[in-house]
């Protein structure tokens, strides 16, 4: 919402930034002004009375004849009933009409009525504002624009103290890589925050042709560095920002065409996975010809005429020529998750693990430290399995998703081809290949048949199915095909 966790700096430096920025902006000043005046009579009104007269009094009283004396007696009673006249004034104006509601309490969101009726001193016809700006670049060309909507709440305390200046590059820090494209902005009152957001759309002019959006994104100025607004939301033409406190720095969109590389982080390596060795280069790596059975010199190995990984994508054997199934070929087994409701095929000299009573996390371990692995996620707002994808990683929300369907349900790979996701009914199933710290994989068609037989099945709690290995847990393991 927010998007500013990383920029929270030492409140000694915001206050001085916000106090050089009220000193620019005599807007922002008159209505923190008015605040303390609405404040002030309550604190400090007694003692204002009181301090002009104790000096006075004692010193009357000591010397009784002064004429001298007796004219500031005089002068300070006059200037007294003055400041409490002027004190009551002020109170009727600023204050009475906002006695039924503090400010501290008024702070929050409240219903647009109950706020209408508190600020019958500002203009009830305020409600939105929007504020808008063009940048152009030295030929004078439209480069971009921005455009900010202040909701009503906002509006109506901030008045024209929040505006937009676009600003030239000249005398700037520049991103050290890429390029800034659609103008500068600086938004003040900077580093203030809102108790509504305000929404602030950036409009390019002119997207380059040789940019794709994953590479543009918007920024603001943090000291000497750009940073990446964490929270933001493309548009055809741009970005909309939703802040509730402005940065302090000057906002931009920045052109990095080596942002996509640079920026996988999050345990996610976009380096498909490679792999292993393939001797007679026929898709089925040695490892997995070892454990099927089949020939790695050879590209069909019961020389039926299909190439042996042909026949098993396809559910044939590809050890038997007579047309036999995998299925009846011992080759895999499966294993069926009761508890969570799903069905996987798995090569049967593996072992099935579940790691605890909970099948939430079933492991099936080759010979190689590599596994495969089933993880069980709660997804209790049943949040469709892209944004729950894109919600979890933020960083790559700038990645176009490879998205596929699992047993008839959408489902999402991860970057590196080696987690897949996909949702149904609150839960979120996680398939991962994990390779452990190996570069190249052993197992890859082994993984693709083990994702390709998911299927959904019953739960336990749905046909009140007995648990066929009696320990419990409700696994049936295995169940060789
Ligand atoms: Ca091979
Ligand atoms: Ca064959």
């Amino acid at each position: 919402m927010l998007g500013f966790g990383k920029n929270k700096q030492a409140s000694t430096e915001k206050t001085t930034v916000e106090a050089q920025n009220k000193n620019k902006q005599p807007a922002v000043s008159i209505d923190i002004a008015e605040d303390k005046f609405t404040v002030m009579p309550q604190q400090y009104l007694p003692q204002k009375g009181k301090t002009p007269k104790i000096p006075d009094a004692p010193n009357t009283g000591a010397t009784p004849t002064s004429g001298i004396n007796k004219k500031f007696l005089i002068l300070g009673s006059v200037a007294f009933v003055a400041l409490i006249a002027l004190c009551v004034v002020l109170y009727i104006v600023f204050l009475s009409p906002k006695e039924a509601t503090s400010p501290i309490a008024q702070a929050p969101a409240q219903s647009a009525p109950a706020q209408g009726a508190n600020q019958e001193n500002e203009d009830p016809s305020i409600t939105e504002k929007i504020i808008s700006t063009q940048a152009y670049d030295s030929s004078n060309i439209l480069i971009g624009s921005m455009e900010i909507t202040i909701p009503a709440t906002v509006a109506q305390v901030f008045g024209t103290g929040i505006g937009i200046t676009s600003l030239l590059s000249d005398d700037l820090t520049l991103p050290e890589e890429g390029a800034i494209i659609g103008g500068l902005y600086s938004i003040y009152p900077s580093g203030v925050s809102f108790d509504e957001a305000l929404s602030i759309e950036i409009v390019l002019s002119d997207i380059p042709e040789e940019a794709n959006m994953a590479d543009i994104y918007p920024a603001y100025l943090r000291g000497v560095k750009w940073q990446e607004f964490d929270d933001y939301q493309a548009t055809e033409a741009g970005f909309i920002l939703t802040l509730e406190k402005l940065p302090t720095g000057t906002i931009a969109v920045i052109w990095n065409p080596a942002k996509a590389e640079e920026n996988p982080e999050q345990n996610l390596n976009f380096t498909k996975a490679v792999p292993s060795i393939d001797t007679d280069e026929d898709g089925l790596t040695d490892a997995e010809e070892e454990m099927i059975g089949t020939s790695f010199s050879s590209v069909d190995s019961d020389e039926d005429t299909y190439p042996d990984l042909e026949e098993i994508l396809n559910g044939y054997s590809p050890l038997a020529s007579d047309g036999a199934l995998l299925e009846s070929s011992g080759i895999f087994a499966q294993y069926t998750n009761a508890t969570y409701g799903y069905q996987i095929s798995y090569p049967s000299g593996w072992l099935a693990d579940s790691l605890d009573t909970t099948n939430k996390q079933v492991l099936f371990i080759s010979e190689t430290e590599e596994f495969f692995e089933v993880l069980i996620q709660e997804n209790p707002l049943n949040t469709p399995i892209v944004d729950w994808f894109r919600s979890m990683s933020p960083s790559l929300k700038n990645i176009e998703l490879d998205v596929a369907v699992l047993d008839g349900r959408p489902a999402v790979w991860s970057p590196d081809g080696l987690t897949l996701y996909v949702s149904k009914d609150g839960i979120i199933y996680i398939l991962t290949y994990n390779r452990g710290t190996r570069d190249e994989i052993s197992w890859p068609n082994m993984f693709e048949y083990f994702y390709n037989s998911f299927a959904f099945g019953n739960t336990i709690n749905d046909n009140n199915a007995q648990d066929q290995d009696g320990d419990d847990s409700g696994s049936t393991t295995p169940d060789a095909l």
